[in-house]
């Protein structure tokens, strides 16, 4: 008898726990594309395309390496439509299959599938732990147990001990764990962003993309000029194009923004470590031996190693540790509706316009832009978190909901009401201002709060501050931030409050009253 071991799109890892016993004479390796996962939310097409031609290149390897493979292509007329129904259809076809071995899937939407299967199937399932992240769920659990406060500061400092990376005799290398005070420079006007290398489309990414634009053409984004890795090959000459080229300016223009500049000094390998084709621990041990070697200063190398060792980790282990009641979180009560913009990036909003012009173009965006904008917009215009929880996680190629879900619901809306952030990341135009190029071109005046030409951030923020004043005045760091919202003279505060309501009924987040439509 044999196994059937399914590979899920975003399991494509050859050490992958659900592959390590496979025996070629008797077992079948399983992936399939699918119609459920490919639409369970309207992904970008990018996303689409560079998970199928990945997952293509991946079935190709294990067949190379001697395995039988039974790959089912979206259009295959057989296709059911349904990872279930593939399980199904190949234990029907082949008899001495009898068990299904997978490992964990990402998102507990699946996983609470799976839980089934065994039943519906008449055999046994063995699902494994997921042993590519460095902390597991018990790990997790022990850590967070008792805790009264869950900060990633103090996950990633345990994470830092576990691991020896960047440890000396016990200490933390060059005597702190964190060196984020030096990672908050502006971009100097002369600054140029390294050159990034992209791949181009072999011939089995070019049949995926003409079969993305026929299947998917709908969907959100753009294929235009695709020029992602498709391959562990690929992927890791991006790490190694990054480590050399990219890391030593990564620490100081970690959270810099500039007009244009999509990727400035980030790595942009998030895609890439998520889906399996490269392996988080050997990214950071890369980083590691090019400060040992002298090539990249510590404050990079530790800023680089705190977001996949410490932020990553993180925020998986806090998605399974509050999972399911997590996603239904409401702390601010936010209830209106996403703003077209966020699909076509039509707005005046300068720096509103770029990140999402960055995210159709690349589904991809940076931290920042993700958090300081889009996030932080989100936040102030009271958006209801499952709506902007479902743009996150359409538009990213790198969105999976273990991931997506703590970063947008806990850190950028404050939904979680503080189980991840301490405070709510909010912001007026000043920090855009100061962080980026942006203003410099917009038709707002980041300066103004009143006016035709106020930032639509500015209405918002104090909006934002007195709407959510009985959650958020008792946060003792919010203290300062009430004391000048305090400073506002009532008058002013309330034909704030009034133009930031207009504004949002403006872009569509909340409804017009009609003349005689009663509120309540
Ligand atoms: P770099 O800036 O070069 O960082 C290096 C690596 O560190 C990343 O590749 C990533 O693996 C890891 N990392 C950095 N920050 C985080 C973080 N906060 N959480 C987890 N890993 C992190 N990241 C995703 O991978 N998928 C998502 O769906 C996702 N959604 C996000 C939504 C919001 C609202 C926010 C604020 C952040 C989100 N992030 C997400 C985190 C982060 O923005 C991306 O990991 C990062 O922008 C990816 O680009 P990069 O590879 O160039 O990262
Ligand atoms: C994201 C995605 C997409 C678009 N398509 C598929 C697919 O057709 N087949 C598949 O096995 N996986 C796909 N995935 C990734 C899964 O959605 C992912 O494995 C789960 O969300 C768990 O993280
Ligand atoms: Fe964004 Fe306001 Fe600056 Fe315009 S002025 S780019 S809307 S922060």
């Amino acid at each position: 008898m044999g196994a059937l071991r399914l590979v899920l799109g975003d399991q494509l890892s050859h050490s992958l726990s659900s592959l390590t016993d496979i025996d070629p004479t008797s077992d079948v390796v399983l992936m399939a594309e699918v119609l459920e996962e490919a639409t369970y939310v309207r992904h970008h097409k990018r996303k689409i395309a560079f998970l199928f031609s990945a997952m293509r290149h991946f079935a190709d390897e294990l067949r190379t390496a001697g395995n039988r493979v039974r790959y089912v292509q979206i259009n295959d007329l057989e296709n059911s439509g349904s990872l279930k129904g593939e399980v199904d259809r190949l234990l029907q076809d082949e008899p001495g299959l009898d068990r299904v071995i997978v490992t964990e899937p990402g998102e507990w939407r699946l996983k609470s599938e799976m839980g089934n299967w065994a039943t519906q199937f008449g055999c046994a399932l063995d699902m494994r732990e997921d042993d590519r992240f460095l902390c597991s769920h018990d790990d997790f659990y022990v850590w967070s147990e008792g805790r009264k406060s869950l900060r990633m500061e103090f996950f990633y400092r345990e994470m830092r001990r576990r691991t020896g990376l960047l440890m000396e005799d016990g200490q933390p290398a060059g005597g702190a764990w964190n060196f984020d005070k030096d990672n908050r420079k502006p971009l100097p006007k002369t600054a140029v962003p390294p050159p990034r290398t992209g791949f181009a489309p072999d011939p089995t990414t070019k049949e995926v993309l003409d079969l993305v634009e026929a299947r998917f053409g709908d969907h959100f984004g753009s294929l235009d000029s695709f020029d992602m890795a498709v391959t562990a090959k690929h992927a890791g000459i991006v790490l190694d194009q990054f480590i050399e080229q990219v890391l030593p300016g990564f620490g100081d223009y970690q959270d810099a923004m500039a007009k244009g500049e999509p990727f400035l000094w980030h790595s942009l390998i998030s895609a890439y470590l998520n889906c399996g084709l490269l392996d988080p621990l050997e990214a950071c041990q890369k980083a590691e031996a090019a400060w040992l070697a002298g090539h990249a200063p510590l404050n990079a190398v530790e800023g680089f190693i705190r977001q996949i060792l410490g932020w990553r980790e993180y925020v998986r282990g806090l998605y399974w540790l509050k999972m399911p009641g997590y996603r239904d979180l409401n702390f601010l009560e936010a209830d209106n509706a996403l703003p077209e913009l966020y699909w076509t990036g039509e707005t005046d909003m300068r720096c509103m316009a770029e990140a999402i012009s960055h995210t159709q173009r690349y589904a991809y965006s940076h931290h920042i832009q993700r958090l300081m904008i889009t996030g932080n917009f989100a936040l102030l215009a009271g958006i209801d978190p499952a709506a902007i929880n479902e743009w996150y996680l359409i538009v990213y190629s790198d969105a999976y909901e273990w991931v997506e879900l703590p970063n947008t619901h806990g850190m950028a809306i404050f939904a979680d009401g503080g189980i991840m952030a301490s405070k709510p990341y909010a912001a007026s135009a000043n920090y855009i201002n100061k962080m980026s190029d942006y203003c410099r071109s917009c038709r707002y005046d980041p300066k103004a709060r009143s006016g035709e030409e106020a930032c639509p951030f500015n209405l918002l923020y104090w909006d934002f501050l007195a709407r959510n004043e009985v959650k958020l005045r008792g946060n003792r760091r919010m203290a300062l931030t009430y004391r000048n919202l305090d400073r506002i003279n009532p008058d002013e505060l309330s034909t704030l409050r009034d133009d930031a309501e207009t504004f949002l009924q403006k872009i569509g987040a909340i409804r017009p009253l009609t003349a005689g439509t009663d509120p309540h």
